[in-house]
């Protein structure tokens, strides 16, 4: 089986690291690639030439990392990455979304500073940012921000702080949130966040 990814990609991050919470990352060839060169072999299995895509041995090509997450799970059940309880399942379920909103947005702030300043949309980066500095706080009160496991909401909560680091490091989103600080202390030591990591530039 295959997986296509990008050192950077928050969204690849998410899927390495639910493989590695399974201990199940060496059943695939990891391919890394930039999905923003189309290349042939990525379009090939994903016509949206975007990392994380994984294909399985079946030869099914599976894009977008929550649709992908969902697979893993049904493909390696133990350990579960889900609560088993409905209501703490729909909290965990909601808060995955907005941290996959939170990468999402931050993506959104690096594709508008890549484009030729005279280009670039202050009104958007301005909202992005709101969106972002409105969010943050919110995470910190519906995470349970549990330290006995590290379910699919923790998995995406750690890898949007993570990019924020990475991508926006001039706003200080500990500050905003200290308890989701402490709890991300604890993330970044697990073995999955550690051999996860992008590359330091
Ligand atoms: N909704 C997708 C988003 C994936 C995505 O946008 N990945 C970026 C890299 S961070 C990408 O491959 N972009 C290339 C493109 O869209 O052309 C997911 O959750 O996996």
């Amino acid at each position: 089986m295959k997986l296509y990814l990008s050192p950077t990609s928050p969204f690849a991050r998410k899927v390495k690291v639910a493989l590695l919470e399974k201990g199940a990352q060496a059943v695939f060839e990891e391919i890394r690639v930039d999905p923003w060169t189309t290349p042939p072999e990525l379009a090939a299995a994903n016509p949206l030439s975007q990392v994380p895509t994984l294909v399985t041995d079946r030869g099914e090509a599976i894009g977008n990392s929550d649709t992908i997450l969902a697979w893993i799970e049904r493909r390696f059940p133990q350990p579960s990455l889900l609560p088993t309880d409905e209501a703490a399942l729909t909290r965990a379920q909601a808060v995955a979304a907005i941290a996959q909103g939170l990468i999402e947005t931050t993506v959104g702030i690096v594709l508008e500073r890549r484009r030729p300043p005279e280009q670039q949309s202050k009104t958007m980066l301005d909202r992005r940012l709101a969106t972002i500095q409105r969010t943050v706080p919110v995470l910190a009160q519906r995470f349970a921000r549990a330290r006995e496991h590290f379910h699919h909401d923790g998995i995406g909560v750690a890898c949007a702080l993570a990019y924020l680091d990475l991508r926006l490091p001039e706003w200080d989103w500990r500050a905003a949130a200290p308890a989701l600080a402490e709890w991300q202390v604890w993330a970044e030591a697990r073995a999955s966040m550690q051999a996860s990591a992008p590359p330091v530039v």
